[in-house]
């Protein structure tokens, strides 16, 4: 079976955007527009659960030959055009669409497409195959677009509050009998009977003390350098929360509340400060900046510690159920 290749480098050369991970940006401002480039291939294969069972995935992935779910992100400026290139090497029909900016049509079976853009307003952008919906999108045909304010390396549209980092949190989930349908061809199970097994944050699930994986970054969520947030007191980070799944999710954030900016790509007239952030299903999205201030109320002060961002339905905490600790949650660590 197939090991996800999520940390692959990506070859294709992205003038002033950065690919090869699903999460941490970065970002250096240009004065003028540019035309950006990219290339994803359609392929597929068999990711290892938690639970050491083999589930199938389709991704839009860096190379013809690996898996990546969800696809390496982008990141580009307002006024830029993007040229996408999707080489579809599967036997079915996919897409490429961002709701709102592109859709690509069918790409056929096989064959290959370009679709152009323009990025015309800063935020946070899920891509995702539309056809088969929403199939093809739940079984890893997803990924994520920034889009930066023009001349701006801090901030998530103009005027917005500042960041010094910033990074995509892609959640989905999966019931291993839809994605069997999809590997089959045949029609999925209706969704009344839908079973969501596995969470994941950019395709990690999280690891208790103990379990196997629960060292390894590459493997573990909780200490996945491109999904945990970790800084010093003042390292404001903007997580751009983007959802793929099926399921409705409730964030729990520990040891501060975050700046809430945006839901489901509306920028909220004030800023509220939240510990516990929703996220609809089908495609709900938030950005929100985690602070990195000491937690408030707290004596003796804290500036240094571990804490958890964790979901609060509890379904996706398990692994097949039962399994606490194994669904998507991440660390915050006050260095
Ligand atoms: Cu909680």
């Amino acid at each position: 079976m197939k090991r996800r290749t999520f940390l692959q480098a990506s070859a294709a050369g992205i003038a002033g955007a950065l690919t090869g991970t699903a999460g941490l940006l970065t970002w250096v401002p240009r004065a003028h527009a540019a035309t950006i480039t990219t290339a994803y291939s359609i392929t597929d294969g068999y990711i290892t659960q938690p639970d050491g069972v083999n589930v199938y995935f389709k991704g839009y992935s860096d190379s013809a030959t690996g898996l990546n779910v969800p696809a390496s992100s982008f990141i580009v400026q307002e006024g830029d055009t993007v040229q996408v290139t999707i080489n579809n090497t599967l036997g079915t029909d996919h897409s490429f669409v961002i709701d709102g900016v592109v859709d690509s049509g069918v790409i056929a079976a096989g064959t290959s497409k370009t679709v152009s853009f323009l990025a015309s307003t800063a935020g946070s952008y899920l891509f995702y195959d539309k056809l088969n919906t929403p199939y093809n999108r739940a079984v890893g045909l997803h990924g994520a677009m920034a889009v930066m304010p023009t001349g701006s390396a801090n901030t998530l549209y103009a005027g917005s509050p500042s960041f010094v980092k910033q990074l995509f949190w892609v959640y989905n989930e999966c019931d291993p009998a839809v994605n069997e349908a999809v590997r089959t061809n045949s029609t999925p199970p209706p969704l009344s009977s839908y079973v969501p097994r596995y969470f994941t944050i950019n395709g990690l699930s999280a690891r208790p003390p103990g379990a196997p994986g629960y060292d390894d970054p590459a493997i573990n969520s909780y200490y996945d350098p491109r999904t945990a947030l970790a800084g010093y007191i003042g390292d404001r980070t903007l997580v751009r929360v983007l959802s793929a799944g099926l399921c409705t999710h409730s964030m729990h954030f520990h040891a501060n509340h975050v700046e809430l900016l945006t839901r489901n790509g509306s920028v909220l007239a004030d800023i509220w400060l939240k510990d516990v952030v929703s996220l609809d299903n089908n495609m709900g999205s938030a950005d929100l900046i985690y602070p990195f201030d000491p937690p408030p109320d707290a004596w003796p002060p804290v500036s240094t510690g571990n804490f958890v961002m964790h979901l609060h339905n509890e379904q996706t905490q398990t692994s097949g159920g039962g399994s606490y600790q194994f669904g998507a949650q991440t660390s915050i660590k006050f260095k």
